[in-house]
């Protein structure tokens, strides 16, 4: 590193000091905090995504957001090559950078991390980070933080794509990365040209009722109503009606997918007039949905259909198309068999676990977090992953699509317009729909509003494909989370010593009794998930393990979620 590059990092992180007393880590999904104490971390981010486009001659990306919390609080969190999270291995680095106490403390961590990972770093190379923030008011001068970052790098350049999505930004960069089309205006007509082709190969005699045609989308007063609005012009035929849209109310309060899955009660703009209407919430930044539908006029709770619902529905959908595919012996003549996954976490409900195994599928369980199930449903040929918060996607892998790409060609030589093939296309066109980098809640939307036009289903039906054991969460206020440590896809806690004991001793009260904690990744408590026959049964069993959690470290208080 020459002595330019140097002075230009000395210099420019003098005019960002970090905040004091204050140890940030880079978590479940980036950094996030409330946004006054976030300057410094979010141009040393730049730094990093600088040096990690360098690294790996790509284009890398950094989003603004703090997804589903409250609207004074911001986050920062890169997006890897592939359009996915950034690699794990990096961000240890992530965390002694953004807690470095000076200038010069940071320089000497940037020197050695470029030294440990052969970064060639003479100027002479270009790298290039593509810029997205969320709606929040103080993602203006966090961009202008991290513009800065990304420019005491020489030869760093930044592209603002202004207010987007997450999913937007990770599939922008995942598409500039392969060369294709990343604007805008081309993710929304890939999207809805995939939907358009899923919606001419519904079978003949499946429809919907006229009533059942209109879905209502709580936007949490979000970017995801702006974009959504954008994407509807490109979609005919789907009548879709946005609330939230944050001209009036505030983000993420009382509104959005995260309020809606742990409270099971209607957000705000939703009222007795929305009786068995279909309808969806993102939240603040778009890469989570869950559907519901207020069965009664006489209380705001709803029937909640949240991610494990929609990871079924899905399930349900490429399994069937699958098995048309290989109808006739197909694949195994090919000598090819694909390998269908589903990924879920230790939330999923139990009850759509035992439906998932009795579909006959092969399911696998990870960690909470977007990284850890995008990683794994990689492994398979179809990997559908979706948390029971609405955060997931199907991904398909480079040798699956091109034998089936070859399959629908000669299909479409031998059997012009068969089921088979019909199914191959079908594949096909899901596999453009859903986004292949994230999670992401308008390709999920789309999907699932063709296959339920598909089928026929209306959302009750989708939601009677099983009935969710009734769950309870809680969240603990300890002195030191990180005092738990867990295994087993945080099944079991391994630490403190003993409280695993206690818990299964809880749990063997119950029938049907399910019930775990883990720190968690985003805030500074413990969380308790418990599962019984009876609502009353898993409030309880919440409570005690609760209970168990402040005996064993010690409390400084428990809420519901
Ligand atoms: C983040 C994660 C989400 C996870 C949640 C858990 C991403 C993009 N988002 O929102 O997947 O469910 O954290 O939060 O990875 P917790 O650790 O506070 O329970
Ligand atoms: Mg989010």
């Amino acid at each position: 590193m020459n002595d330019h590059q140097k002075s230009l990092i000395l210099s420019s992180s003098s005019q960002f000091p970090p905040p004091q007393g204050v140890k940030l880590s880079y978590g479940t999904s980036g950094f996030r905090a409330d946004a006054s104490i976030l300057q410094s971390t979010v141009f040393r981010v730049g730094i990093l995504a600088a040096l990690r486009s360098l690294k790996t001659q790509s284009v890398i990306g950094l989003m603004i957001t703090a997804s589903h919390n409250q609207v004074s609080d911001n986050g920062i969190k890169v997006g890897d090559p592939s359009g996915g999270m950034l690699t794990q291995d990096w961000e240890p680095f992530a965390d002694s950078i953004a807690n470095a106490p000076t200038p010069q403390e940071l320089l000497q961590l940037v020197e050695e991390f470029v030294a440990k990972e052969g970064i060639r770093f003479d100027g002479s190379r270009p790298a290039k980070v593509l810029l997205g923030r969320d709606t929040r008011p103080s993602g203006d001068s966090l961009l202008e933080a991290a513009k800065q970052g990304i420019s005491s790098i020489v030869g760093a350049s930044a592209v603002d794509m202004g207010i987007v999505t997450t999913p937007q930004l990770h599939w922008m960069v995942r598409a500039k990365n392969k060369g294709l089309k990343a604007a805008e205006l081309d993710y929304f007509e890939q999207l809805s040209s995939s939907y358009r082709c899923l919606l001419d190969l519904i079978p003949n005699g499946s429809k919907v009722e006229k009533a059942q045609n209109k879905l209502v989308v709580d936007g949490a007063n979000g970017v995801g109503s702006e974009k959504l609005e954008g994407l509807k012009k490109s979609l005919d035929g789907l009548d879709i009606e946005i609330r939230n849209t944050g001209k009036e109310g505030v983000l993420n309060e009382g509104v959005g997918a995260d309020f809606v899955q742990k409270e099971k009660v209607l957000p705000q703009g939703f009222g007795p007039k929305d009786v068995g209407i279909r309808c969806a919430s993102l939240d603040g930044d778009a890469d989570r949905l869950v559907y519901f539908t207020l069965p009664s006029e006489n209380s705001s709770k709803i029937d909640l259909v949240d991610g494990d619902k929609i990871l079924s529905l899905f399930a349900v959908f490429v399994k069937e198309q699958l098995s048309i595919l290989t109808e006739g012996g197909q694949m195994v003549e090919d000598g090819y068999h694909a390998r269908l996954g589903v990924i879920q976490t230790a939330y999923a409900n139990g009850a759509s676990t035992n439906y998932l195994r009795q579909l006959g599928l092969e399911i696998a369980l990870t960690p909470t977090g977007v990284k850890y199930l995008h990683e794994k449903a990689a492994e398979y040929d179809v990997g559908i992953y979706f948390e029971a918060n609405g955060h997931g996607t199907i991904l398909f892998s480079d040798h699956f699509l091109s034998w089936l790409e070859a399959k629908n060609n000669e299909l479409a030589s031998r059997s012009k317009g068969s089921e088979q093939q019909k199914a191959a296309l079908r594949l096909l066109a899901v596999s453009k729909l859903i986004n292949q980098a994230v999670g992401d809640a308008f390709s999920g939307l789309l999907l699932v509003e063709a296959i339920l036009i598909h089928k026929g289903w209306s959302i009750c039906k989708w939601n009677g494909l099983y009935q969710d054991l009734p769950s309870r969460q809680l969240k603990v206020k300890v002195i030191d989370r990180t005092a738990v440590v867990t295994e087993n896809a945080e099944t079991i806690a391994v630490k403190p010593p003993g409280i695993q004991e206690a818990i299964n001793a809880e749990i063997a009260k119950y029938p049907c009794g399910r019930c775990f904690i883990r720190p968690s990744g985003t805030e500074d408590v413990v969380r308790v998930y418990a599962e019984a026959s009876t609502q009353e049964a898993a409030d309880s069993l919440a409570n005690s393990v609760a209970q168990i959690a402040d005996q064993f470290l010690g409390s400084r208080s428990s809420s519901s979620v």
